[in-house]
């Protein structure tokens, strides 16, 4: 039997520091709500670059089939990653203190041409359609990911009244 570190999982949520946690919280809990398996990692860019290096090495061998990467201030996770990686790579550009997310925003979206980021909205809803993303990208195999993100899509749609409350 595999233990809990040996178990294949999906979606690999990484952020550059704890202090992502607040944004990337919201991709975690998209993923819980389409039931897909997902393992969450502290990798820093500059601080632990080994352990960026290991990971992103490691990742497709591991089973993951997307990263969701989120980092602030001079986010150079998703692309350093993307660039040790085949997996698609979906950056998300946290707020920072200073500039308020556009230099996350910048760092991420800008990637040269040849390896891309697939890059999401500034906080919290980067994070939230970063999981949505990477669940569409799961459901072109799998027919049960299919079922629940149309589930969950017609959900939305029934909730938006016609009439705003006044
Ligand atoms: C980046 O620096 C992280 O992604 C984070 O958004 C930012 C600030 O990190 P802390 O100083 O809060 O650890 O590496």
């Amino acid at each position: 039997m595999l233990n809990m570190a040996e178990m294949k999982r999906d979606i690999a949520v990484i952020m550059g520091s704890q202090s992502d946690y607040d944004t990337m919280v919201y991709a975690v809990d998209m993923l819980k709500a389409l039931e897909i398996s997902h393992d969450i990692f502290v990798i820093s860019a500059h601080r632990t670059p080994e352990r960026l290096f290991n990971f992103a090495r490691s990742a497709q061998e591991k089973g993951f089939k997307v990263v969701i990467a989120g980092a602030g201030g001079a986010a150079h996770l998703p692309g350093m990653v993307a660039s040790l990686t085949y997996l698609p790579v979906i950056g998300v550009p946290v707020r920072s203190k200073e500039l308020n997310g556009l230099d996350s925003l910048l760092s991420i979206v800008q990637m040269p041409k040849g390896v891309p980021v697939a890059t999401m909205s500034i906080g919290e809803s980067g994070a939230y359609n970063a999981a949505i993303t990477a669940a569409s990208i799961l459901s072109i195999s799998n027919n049960k990911i299919t079922d629940r993100l149309k589930r969950w899509r017609e959900k939305q749609t029934e909730a938006v009244k016609e009439k705003p409350t006044l």
